[in-house]
């Protein structure tokens, strides 16, 4: 048997040697020798070359043993290279194009080399810059229709479904840390919170607050227990690439099945809070108030998209388990499923509402903060912001089972940025 060399993480200077025997690489990049590797990482958790050579270029990711965000201080299993993979082959099929082309998995060294996505940007990055995406939002709700509809009981059959279930299930570190990092810690004094300074007063009050606690707990639960499709798991704006007239998600590595709000949330979220820290990035505040009002429409978009193509799949793949067209449509029943259809929309929708409240709480009161808050210098700027997006995110939580459309989380949105 072929002796594998064991784990060791990388660096700009060893991969071209390490990596310069890999076919897959000579054929897209030309010689090792030639090769450029710079080390580009601005997320939590891994390791991300980019690597050039005469012929093109690629990234290669590796997972590292420990948390990059806090150090070697908290170890962390190689695994979540395994799931990236096997999340981003399943996602890549469910909406084809929308993910990075993958070149090839090394398990043992917990490294994945994919597509170089070029001149994408992470779409956080293009927030501050104020750059213009219009194609974010329809890609992006249509990315969340196909995946969540796909990777659900509505549409696979049982044994494919349940052995995607359990596989899944064994994601469990990275669960973990959702569970805790998201869920729990933003609301109560936990020793990985940190915030700005200025905002001890809330901070105080919003871990005090029993309506919101309470919905921390009922959102915990739902993500913990209500296994309803493959989710992306860590769907936020800095694990999204894009340009102009495309879009790609990447780092899928906290994949894991439970409720389809969750990475629908998360990118609401993520767009509503981009708005909101609009004033720390554009001196001239007309520019500030048209970029934020952008990302909203965004959102709004995005949300229209999910809704009318995940309505499009149940009508022409609802195939799976859950498909029902033996009651409703070959049952001489054809509006039973447009009312399934409606029952379970609304559901995502509550559900989205309730996980975009946490996101929001947990990026300001939690350990992983956001780039468009984290990179206003100041700081008493950044606090006003923050106390904004966290009242706005307050209130999605406790009262997601009120807010009726779209429309009325854009309104409140809107009067979120104008209060101090
Ligand atoms: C220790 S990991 C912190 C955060 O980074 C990832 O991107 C996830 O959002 C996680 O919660
Ligand atoms: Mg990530």
């Amino acid at each position: 048997m072929l002796e594998r060399p064991a784990y060791l993480a990388l660096d700009s200077d060893t991969l071209p040697t390490r990596l310069g025997g890999r076919a897959e690489l000579l054929d897209r990049l030309g010689p090792p020798a030639t090769w450029q590797v710079r080390e580009v990482g601005d997320g939590n958790l891994n390791l991300v070359f980019v690597v050039a050579g005469p012929k093109g270029s690629v990234v290669v990711k590796q997972a590292l043993p420990y948390a990059r965000v806090v150090g070697e201080s908290w170890p962390m299993s190689l695994d979540r290279a395994f799931f990236e993979h096997e999340a981003l082959t399943r996602l890549g099929a469910r909406d084809p194009g929308r993910t990075p082309q993958l070149i090839f998995f090394d398990p043992a060294q917990a490294l994945l080399a994919m597509e170089h996505l070029s001149p994408h940007k992470v779409v956080r990055r293009a927030f501050i810059a104020g750059e213009d995406l219009p194609m974010l939002g329809a890609h992006l709700g249509h990315y969340l229709a196909r995946t969540l509809f796909r990777g659900s009981d509505w549409s696979m059959p049982t044994a494919a479904r349940k052995a995607d279930l359990a596989l899944f299930a064994g994601n469990v570190e990275l669960s973990g840390i959702t569970e805790e990092l998201v869920f729990s810690d933003p609301f109560k004094a936990a020793p990985l919170n940190r915030r700005t300074p200025g905002l001890d007063d809330i901070a105080a009050e919003l871990q005090a607050d029993r309506a919101l606690k309470l919905a921390a707990q009922e959102m915990k639960a739902r993500f913990c227990t209500a296994a309803e499709t493959l989710l992306h798991g860590d769907l936020h704006t800095g694990s999204v690439m894009a340009t102009a007239i495309d879009t790609r998600v990447i780092d899928a590595e906290f994949a894991l099945y439970g409720p389809m709000g969750f990475d629908v949330g998360m990118l609401l979220a993520n767009l509503w809070m981009a708005a909101f820290a609009q004033p720390g990035h554009r001196a001239d505040a007309g520019a500030a108030a048209r970029y934020a009002e952008g990302l909203i429409a965004t959102a709004e978009t995005l949300w229209r998209e999910f809704a009318a193509e995940f309505s499009r799949l149940w009508g022409s793949e609802r195939t799976g388990i859950l498909g029902g067209r033996d009651l409703f449509e070959d049952g001489g029943d054809p509006a039973g499923a447009d009312a399934a259809l409606a029952r379970h929309l609304a559901q995502v929708w509550e559900d989205a509402l309730g996980f975009a409240g946490m996101e929001v709480c947990r990026r300001i009161l939690g350990l992983a903060h956001i780039a468009e808050f984290e990179t206003i210098e100041d700081e008493g700027l950044r606090a006003r912001l923050e106390r904004r997006a966290l009242r706005f995110g307050r209130h999605l939580a406790v009262n997601r089972r009120g807010i009726a459309s779209i429309a009325v989380a854009s309104g409140l949105a809107r009067g979120a940025e104008g209060q101090p």
